[in-house]
C-alpha cells in the first residue's frame, strides 16, 4: 500500500458545520443515521468524497433527496458523490456490527456496554464522514437503546432524555464547541457514578462525574481527587480553565491504549482509572494521577486547538506530556519524578530512536498512523518542549503559550504555527531548533574539559553527532542546552564565575558541531556535572575521571546526576562482568558507596529506591551492541549478588525499618517508604536461602495494600521453589474475580527469569482466565514477557522469538492495533548477538510471509526488515 505523506496534505475538499448522529443501539445490528451540513472549501465541482469502512450502507440523501445507485460510487474505504451543490445537507444510513468489533475501534461493546474510541480514524467505522482532524463541527447526538443500556452518555451538555414511542429510552447530547470527528464518544450501559463538582477560577461550577462498574464507585475516588487537582493545576500553571458545564469519565476493560480525550467525555483504561489500596499498587496510583491529568489538559492541547493533520500528533501529544510531567513533578516532587520520565524515554524512545523504528517527533510518511503512538511522538516530543522553556526562559515560554492558546483557539493548526509563537515572543530565530521535530536519532554529544590552576580557567568544550537513522543518513547539528555546575573533591558546590557573573550553575548551549566555554575563578579541580536534570535528550559521554562518579554519587547537588552516576558506575561494572572482565574491586567500591548512600539520612527514600535499582537487562542490551541477553543477566545476577552480601545489614534494616504501621496513604511520600523498603527485599533476594525465603513470605503474608503484596511476590518469584507456588495460588484464590489483579499475576510470571519461564508463559494462554481479546491481559503476559524478562524471551534455540510471533499472528486477525504494538521486541533484532538477531529476523520474515495481514503489521514488520 502507497504511504501517506505530509507533502501531500490539501486542505478538505469540503466543512462540516453541523453533524446530527441518530443512534439505534443494537449489539448486533446498530443503526447510524448521520446529517451532514456541508459546504465547500475548495474548488468548484470537486466531488464529495467521504471515508468509511465495514458500513452497511442503507440510504443516502442530498438535500432531502435520496440518491438512486447509480448516483454515488461506493468502495471499500470511501463514498463519492459527484455533481453536489456548494452547500447542502447529506443524510446517510449505515448499519454497523459493534458486538462483531474486536478491534476496538469505533463502536464495539466492553463489558456489555456499547463504548467508542474514534482517534484515531475509528470514526469512518460509524458513519461515512471526512474522517480528518482539520474537519471541525459541532456534533448533536441523539440515541436509543433498550432498558439493559440505561446509561446514555455523549459529548457536551445533556439536552434532553426520555423514551420514544416504542418505549425504549432515548438521550439527545448536544456539544458547542467545534470538533474533529475523532474526539466524538459515545457509552451506553449499566454503569455507577461518583459525582463531585469543581468551581473553576472564574466561579463556574463545573459537575464531575467518573462512571464505573457497578459497586465500582469507591475505586474511583482517587481519580476523581486526580480530575480536581489537574483542574486546579491548569488554572494556575497555564490560565486554562475548563469549558463545558460538565466533564465525565468512563471505564472500560476493553481498551487498546491507556485512556482518550474525548470532548467531555473522556474514556479510560479501567486500569488506569480504579484504585483503592488492596487492588492497586503505587505505581498505579501514580499512573492514574497522571493520565487522568493528561486526558484533561487535553482539553486544550489537542480539543480546543487540535492538529492540522496527523503528521502533526506531537503537537498534542508531546504538548500534553510536558504537560503532565510538569504537574507530576509539582504533586510528587521534581528530581525524582524527572528520574523516572528520564528512565522511561531511555528505555522506550532511546531505543526506538537506535533501531529500524526510528522516525523524527514530527514524522513526515506513514502506513497507518496508529503505529505512530510511540514513545518518539509523546516522550522525545514532551523533552523538545522542555528544552524550547529552557532555550527561552520560563516567562517567555508562558508568553508564548499564552499567544498560541489566543491565536489557536477553535482552529486545527501545525508545529511550525506552534514554534512560531515562541520565536514571536521570545524574538529568538528558532529556525534550528525546528530539527528537533524533522530530525530522528539520538545526539551524541561529548564534554571535554581542560581545568588550568594557575588561572582557576576551565574550558570546556562540547562537541555532538548524530547516528544515521533510517532514510536519514545526513544529520544536523541540533541546538542542544545543556545545564552544567562544578563539584569538587569532597562532592560540595564549587563556585565559578562566567562572564564576569558568579554562578553556581550554568546553562551552555551547544550550537554547532562545536561550543566552547571558559568558565573562572575555578579554584580547585572541578568535577563537571552535566546534562544536569538532563536538559536534552542526548547521550552524553565525557572525559571524566574514573572517580568523579563516586563524587557525583555522594553529593551531587542535582540529583538526577547524582542518580545518573550511580547508574553508569553500575553499567560499566556489568557490561565488564558481561563481557569477560569483571572489575572486583569495583564492584565492591560500589557496594560501599551504595552503601554510604542509602544509609544518607538527608535523601528521601523514593531517591534511596531508584538509587538502589541497577540499570535494566534491556537498557544494559541498548547500551551495549551486540548485545548478549544471557551474559548481561549472569554479570547483573552477580552485581546484585555483592550488593546483597555487601548491604546485608542495611538491606534488613531498611525493611524492617520503613515498616508502615498506620493506615494507608497513597501520597508520594508513603509510597516512597514503600517503594524502598520493598527495593531493600528484592536486593536481599539476591542471595536465595531460608532466611531471605522467610522474610519474603512473610512481607507477602503480613501486606495490607497490593504494593507491598506484589513487592513480596517479587522476591518470592525471583527467590524461586515452593514457596513462590504456594504464594501465586494463594493470590489467584484471593483475586481470581479481579482482572485487574489478575493482570498482575499474568504479568509477574511473565517476568519470572527462572529456565522454564517460557513454557509456563506458553501454558499460561491456556489458562482459563486468559483471553488474547482483551488487550490488557494480552499485554500483561505476552508484551511483559517479551519486554521485561530478556533473559527468557531470547532464549539461544529462539523458542521467546517463535513465540511472540506465533501470538502477533494469532492477534493481528482480529485486533491490528494491538499486534502491532507487539512486533517492537523483534524489531530490534541488529542490537543483539548475530546468532540471535538472525533467529529473531527469521521470525519477522515468517510474519512478513503470513496471508492477510494487517497494514498496521505489514508495516512494522517490513521496516524492521528494511
Ligand atoms: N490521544 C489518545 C490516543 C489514543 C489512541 C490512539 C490510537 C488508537 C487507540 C487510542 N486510544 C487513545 C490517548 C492520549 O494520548 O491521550
Ligand atoms: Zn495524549
Amino acid at each position: 500500500p502507497a504511504p501517506i505523506r505530509l507533502t501531500d496534505y490539501r486542505p478538505p475538499a469540503f466543512l462540516v458545520d453541523e453533524v446530527h448522529l441518530d443512534f439505534d443501539l443494537k449489539p448486533e445490528a446498530t443503526r447510524v443515521k448521520a446529517r451532514l451540513t456541508l459546504r465547500r472549501n475548495g474548488e468548484t465541482g470537486a466531488p464529495l468524497r467521504l471515508d468509511g469502512e465495514r458500513l452497511k450502507t442503507l440510504s443516502v440523501a442530498v438535500d432531502g433527496r435520496a440518491l438512486a445507485a447509480g448516483e454515488f460510487t461506493e468502495e471499500a474505504h470511501s463514498l463519492t458523490i459527484p455533481g453536489v451543490p456548494d452547500a447542502f445537507v447529506l443524510e446517510t444510513e449505515v448499519e454497523i456490527n459493534p458486538a462483531a468489533n474486536k478491534a476496538l475501534e469505533g463502536l464495539y461493546m466492553s463489558g456489555g456496554r456499547f463504548c467508542t474510541q474514534c482517534e484515531a480514524e475509528g470514526f469512518r467505522t460509524i458513519t461515512w464522514y471526512p474522517d480528518r482532524p482539520d474537519v471541525l463541527a459541532r456534533f448533536t447526538v441523539r440515541m436509543t437503546a433498550d432498558d439493559s443500556w440505561p446509561r446514555l452518555l455523549s459529548n457536551g451538555n445533556l439536552v434532553e432524555t426520555g423514551r420514544g414511542t416504542d418505549g425504549r429510552r432515548y438521550a439527545v447530547w448536544n456539544d458547542p464547541f467545534p470538533k474533529p470527528c475523532y474526539l466524538f464518544a459515545l457509552v451506553a450501559g449499566e454503569l455507577d457514578e461518583l459525582a463531585d463538582s469543581f468551581v473553576t477560577a472564574s466561579g463556574r461550577k463545573v459537575e464531575l462525574k467518573v462512571f464505573v462498574d457497578p459497586g465500582m464507585s469507591a475505586r474511583a475516588a482517587y481519580a476523581m481527587d486526580a480530575l480536581k487537582r489537574s483542574m486546579r493545576w491548569d488554572e494556575e500553571a497555564f490560565g486554562r480553565e475548563y469549558d463545558l458545564d460538565l466533564f465525565m469519565i468512563v471505564a472500560v476493560r476493553d481498551f487498546n491504549f491507556g485512556a482518550m480525550e474525548n470532548k467531555g467525555l473522556n474514556i479510560f483504561n479501567s486500569s488506569l482509572l480504579l484504585a483503592d489500596p488492596e487492588t492497586a499498587t503505587d505505581l498505579d496510583y501514580e499512573r492514574i494521577e497522571s493520565v487522568v491529568a493528561h486526558e484533561y489538559f487535553h482539553n486544550w492541547t489537542g480539543n480546543r486547538i487540535t492538529c492540522r493533520d496527523w503528521f502533526q500528533l506531537c503537537l498534542k501529544e508531546g504538548l500534553t506530556v510536558f504537560r503532565d510531567q510538569a504537574f507530576s513533578a509539582d504533586m510528587r516532587g521534581e528530581a525524582v519524578q524527572r528520574i523516572k520520565d528520564v528512565k522511561a524515554l531511555r528505555a522506550r524512545q532511546f531505543a526506538e530512536d537506535q533501531g529500524p523504528l526510528a522516525h523524527p517527533v514530527r514524522p513526515s510518511s506513514y502506513l497507518k498512523i496508529d503505529n505512530f503512538y510511540t514513545a518518539t511522538i509523546y516522550e522525545k516530543g514532551a523533552e523538545v518542549i522542555r528544552m524550547l522553556k529552557a532555550l527561552i526562559g520560563a516567562q517567555a515560554f508562558r508568553k508564548g503559550m499564552d499567544l498560541y492558546f489566543e491565536r489557536w483557539d477553535g482552529h486545527a493548526t501545525t508545529v511550525e504555527a506552534f514554534i512560531a509563537c515562541f520565536a514571536e515572543v521570545s524574538g529568538r530565530d528558532l529556525s534550528a531548533f525546528f530539527a528537533w521535530y524533522e530530525q530522528a536519532g539520538t545526539p551524541r554529544v561529548r564534554l571535554a574539559s581542560r581545568w588550568t590552576p594557575e588561572t582557576g580557567e576551565l574550558e570546556i568544550t562540547l562537541t555532538q553527532r548524530t547516528p544515521a537513522t533510517p532514510g536519514q543518513a545526513d544529520k544536523r547539528a541540533l541546538p542542544v542546552p545543556v545545564r552544567l555546575g562544578l563539584l569538587d573533591a569532597e562532592g560540595r558546590t564549587l563556585a565559578f564565575e562566567l562572564d564576569g557573573e558568579a554562578a553556581d550553575e550554568t546553562l551552555v548551549v551547544l550550537e554547532g558541531e562545536e561550543t566552547r566555554v571558559t568558565l573562572t575563578g575555578v579554584t580547585s579541580r572541578p568535577v563537571v556535572s552535566a546534562l544536569r536534570g538532563f536538559s536534552a535528550p542526548v547521550e552524553l559521554s565525557s572525559d571524566a575521571r574514573p572517580g568523579d562518579r563516586y563524587v557525583q554519587l555522594a553529593g551531587d547537588a542535582d540529583l538526577f546526576n547524582r542518580w545518573e552516576a550511580g547508574q553508569e558506575v553500575a553499567r560499566d561494572l556489568i557490561l565488564a562482568r558481561a563481557g569477560g572482565a569483571p572489575d572486583e574491586v569495583g564492584e565492591e567500591r560500589f557496594a560501599e558507596a551504595m552503601g554510604r548512600a542509602l544509609n544518607d539520612q538527608a535523601s528521601e527514600p523514593a531517591f534511596k529506591a531508584l538509587l538502589l535499582a541497577l540499570p535494566t537487562e534491556s537498557d544494559l542490551a541498548v547500551a551495549s551492541p551486540p548485545a548478549d541477553p544471557a551474559a548481561i543477566h549472569a554479570a547483573r545476577q552477580a552485581l546484585r549478588l555483592r550488593l546483597a552480601v555487601h548491604l546485608e545489614d542495611t538491606l534488613k534494616r531498611l525493611h524492617l525499618g520503613l515498616q508502615d504501621g498506620g493506615e494507608f496513604s497513597p501520597d508520594a511520600a508513603s509510597a516512597g517508604r514503600r517503594a524502598l523498603r520493598n527495593a531493600a527485599l528484592e536486593a536481599l533476594a539476591a542471595r536465595p536461602g531460608a532466611e531471605v525465603t522467610a522474610l519474603a513470605e512473610g512481607h507477602y503474608r503480613a501486606a495490607s495494600n497490593m504494593t507491598d503484596a506484589m513487592g513480596g511476590l517479587n522476591a518470592l518469584m525471583l527467590l524461586g521453589g515452593g514457596a513462590f507456588t504456594s504464594a501465586l495460588e494463594d493470590f489467584r484464590a484471593r483475586w481470581k474475580d479481579e482482572p485487574l489483579v489478575m493482570d498482575k499475576w499474568f504479568a509477574l510470571q511473565a517476568r519470572d527469569p527462572s529456565p522454564d519461564a517460557l513454557d509456563k508463559v506458553a501454558a499460561l494462554t491456556a489458562h482459563p482466565d486468559f483471553d488474547a481479546r482483551v488487550p490488557n491481559r494480552l499485554r500483561a503476559l505476552v508484551a511483559t514477557f517479551a519486554s521485561a524478562n530478556p533473559a527468557r524471551f531470547h532464549a539461544e534455540d529462539g523458542s521467546g522469538y517463535r513465540f511472540l510471533a506465533d501470538q502477533i499472528l494469532a492477534v493481528d486477525r482480529f485486533n491490528p492495533m494491538t499486534a502491532a504494538r507487539l512486533v517492537e521486541p523483534l524489531g530490534s533484532w541488529r542490537r543483539y548477538r548475530p546468532d540471535l538477531g538472525a533467529r529473531m529476523k527469521a521470525e519477522l520474515e515468517r510474519i512478513a510471509a503470513a496471508p492477510d495481514l494487517s497494514r498496521n503489521v505489514v508495516e512494522l514488520v517490513s521496516r524492521a526488515l528494511e
